[in-house]
């Protein structure tokens, strides 16, 4: 697959589909990780089903990837996932969260949304927040595959989403192992799975601009031994450094006194 070519069709259409990024062991290798994890969230106390969020308990919701895995920790700063973050937000961004949602036989279609409406009020002028989305099954209509409103990226106002925007909207379609990537601003919902005996796990990465509060406060939701394996980098794109909110400062050269200041003096 030519990178550039998927990368122009996100900046155009916004979104895209990326196959063959994980082999079909790793790709079931991560789906029995994530299932594991889920076990764990239940064990914890973090439930799985979200009711209101979504219609029914047929899908499966899965917090706290970050913390459950290492695996998890490395999809999400997976360099070519990075290289689609970094072409559609520039490369001023943090991860703003990571979750899954397995939708099972008889799941139904969520709420019509847009990601990036749900962190920043309108009018949405640009690019400022973007999903990976992991597939780690065969995602088609039948098994519930997001559905997506083309060319919605360009809506600036929730006024101007079209009242027949349900049945106008279309499903992805993408093999296990590949992601797909959707810019934030683009109305999309989860389908429903319709099949018989299929399942549709999908990991959504999210990340957004840095001066956006992010969807985790990972500060307070990883454990200490997950923050201290971090490497710099993944620390920094958690947003867990001291320093935060002074990179336009830094474009327009003001002076951020903040990064010379002790905290606490
Ligand atoms: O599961 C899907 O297909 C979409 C999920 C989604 O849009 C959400 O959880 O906000």
């Amino acid at each position: 697959m030519d990178l550039e070519v998927a990368k122009r069709q996100l900046l155009e259409d916004g979104c895209c589909v990326v196959p063959g990024i994980l082999t079909p062991a790793e790709t079931e290798s991560v789906r029995a990780k994530l299932w594991q994890a889920a076990e764990n969230n239940e064990r914890a106390g973090v439930p799985t089903r979200q009711i209101g969020l979504d219609p029914n308990e047929h899908n499966v919701r899965v917090f706290y990837l970050l913390e459950r895995d290492a695996i998890f920790r490395e999809l999400i700063q997976h360099p070519t996932a990075i290289e689609f973050v970094t072409a559609l937000l520039t490369s001023d961004f943090l991860i703003s969260n990571f979750t899954a949602n397995i939708a099972l036989p008889g799941s139904q279609s969520m709420e019509l949304h847009s990601d990036q409406g749900i962190v920043v009020p309108e009018p949405w002028l640009q690019p400022w927040s973007i999903n990976v989305i992991w597939c780690l099954n065969d995602v088609d209509e039948e098994n519930g595959a997001t559905r997506y409103l083309p060319g919605s990226h360009k809506i600036k106002y929730a006024s101007e989403l079209p009242q027949d925007a349900r049945t106008r909207m279309v499903p992805f379609k993408a093999p296990a192992g590949s992601f797909v990537v959707m810019d934030g601003r683009l109305w999309h919902t989860s389908g429903a799975n319709v099949s018989k005996d299929r399942e549709r796990a999908l990991l959504f990465g999210y990340y957004s601009r840095s001066f956006i509060r992010q969807q985790q406060n990972w500060n307070a939701s990883l454990s200490p031994e997950t923050i201290d394996s971090l490497s710099p980098q993944l620390r920094a794109w958690l947003g867990l450094e001291a320093r935060a909110n002074v990179s336009l400062a830094r474009r327009l050269r003001i002076h951020p006194v903040a990064t010379h200041t002790k905290l606490t003096s």
